[in-house]
């Protein structure tokens, strides 16, 4: 019996083609299930002149072609507990709504004259109905109107890689693709600019690079508190 046309097709395609369309589907699939990139990561270590370890410093990774989407947090809270802003220090992407709850007795009234944000919560008790979205990158620092003592800060990143150093001086910025970054530091004592302590980190190379600094910081210049108790139930 004569083959049939499509037999007769199929063994017209000499069998080397055929091996290597094989080859190369089988690395085509191996690359695809590599990893799109092995993601490292960043450990910082932020301490003072004396070596102590410095908390609540902000460290921010910009990958150096500028190339990152940023998320907006959801979720993000500045407290009033004790008449004091809970966290002291916050730090969210651009364009994060941030809701100010009083869990005090007496009300608050929150405002920012900072250029990232100005803004002023009237006099409330309670959880505000509408959240403030810092829109724009910068530090944002918070006062209270009837508490002169309470002060905060909201470090607005350009980036979504960021960190906040804990009391052990250390912050990881964990799962960035392997490119060069730009990083720096910030503290709310800082003397000396956020823009000289700029550094450049390839994680190209390695999947865990450490980086370091020395910070002078300035003494926290703060209102005194007033006695606690003083002013409950007034506001
Ligand atoms: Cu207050």
């Amino acid at each position: 019996m004569p083959p049939s046309p499509i037999a007769r097709a199929r063994a017209a395609v000499p069998p080397l083609p055929r091996i290597v369309f094989a080859v190369l589907a089988l690395a085509t699939l191996a690359i695809a299930a590599r990893p799109a990139h092995a993601d490292g990561d960043i450990v910082a270590t932020v301490t003072d002149d004396h070596g102590a370890p410095v908390a609540d410093a902000v460290v921010v990774a910009v990958p150096v072609d500028g190339v990152m989407k940023v998320v907006p947090h959801r979720d993000a809270v500045v407290d009033q507990v004790d008449r004091e802003f809970t966290p002291k220090v916050i730090a969210v992407a651009v364009g994060t709504p941030i809701v100010f709850p009083n869990h005090d007795n007496v009300r608050h009234q929150v405002y920012s004259f900072s250029r990232a944000k100005r803004f002023e919560l009237p006099l409330y008790a309670g959880v505000p109905a509408q959240p403030i979205v810092f829109d724009k990158p910068g530090v944002v620092v918070l006062g209270c109107n009837i508490h002169d003592w309470m002060i905060g800060y909201i470090y607005v990143s350009e980036s979504p890689y960021f960190a906040k150093t804990g009391a052990d001086g250390k912050a990881t910025i964990a799962g960035l693709a392997p490119r060069d970054y730009v990083v720096r530091v910030w503290h709310l004592q800082q003397d000396g600019l956020e823009d000289a302590t700029k550094k450049t980190v390839d994680l190209a190379k390695a999947k865990t690079v450490s980086v370091a600094w020395s910070l002078t910081l300035r003494p926290e210049t703060r209102v005194r508190r007033s006695p606690v108790g003083e002013s409950a139930g007034h506001y």
